[in-house]
């Protein structure tokens, strides 16, 4: 298993859209389970492949306490099913170290594939309904941070610009 290099805003990649998967191949397998361990040596609830710079539509979550129940969603869409707008404190891999408020719909009906292309629909509410959303936007190249201020927006991105100027890494 591989440990993939994450993007950090604000990389451009992180704002490219990304496109269907065709192909359900032992090489798609791999690569969900090397994201699946990034996503778990960092501590995260979700990954999604723009995250790594792969610019398909390929999520993990697992939002469970023990961390042992991943969920592998290809090509995923949603319908709001209760337009209730709620907040919760987001994180980001790809923003980190900023928390903030994010306000979404409550209830969603999540739609997607799993790695064998068999397709699945499934109700979501609370911490899989928000991770759901939030990952679907990495693949609009849409981030946590575009949802607030600019002033905000403008403060996170010059911190995290000059901490990477700072670190020869990225
Ligand atoms: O690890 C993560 N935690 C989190 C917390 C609240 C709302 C969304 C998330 S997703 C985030 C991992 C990540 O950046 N996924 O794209
Ligand atoms: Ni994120």
């Amino acid at each position: 298993m591989n440990k993939l290099n994450i993007l950090t805003f604000p990389d451009p990649r992180l704002r490219k859209k990304a496109s269907p998967i065709t192909v359900f191949d032992e090489n798609l397998k791999n690569f969900a389970e090397d994201m699946l361990f990034t996503m778990y040596e960092s501590n995260g609830i979700g990954l999604a492949a723009t995250q790594v710079d792969f610019h398909k539509r390929l999520i993990v979550i697992d939002v469970s306490d023990e961390q042992n129940d991943p969920y592998f969603l290809v090509n995923p869409t949603f319908k709001v099913l209760d337009d209730t707008i709620e907040h919760f404190k987001e994180g980001c891999l790809s923003v980190p170290s900023f928390f903030e408020d994010i306000y979404r719909p409550k209830k969603i009906e999540l739609t997607f594939q799993d790695l064998e292309g068999k397709q699945h629909v499934e109700i979501a509410e609370g911490v899989l309904s928000v991770c759901v959303q939030h990952e679907i936007d990495h693949l609009e190249g849409k981030l946590m941070v575009d949802y607030l201020s600019p002033l905000k927006r403008d403060r996170i991105k010059s911190k995290l610009q000059r901490k990477k100027d700072d670190s020869p890494k990225n």
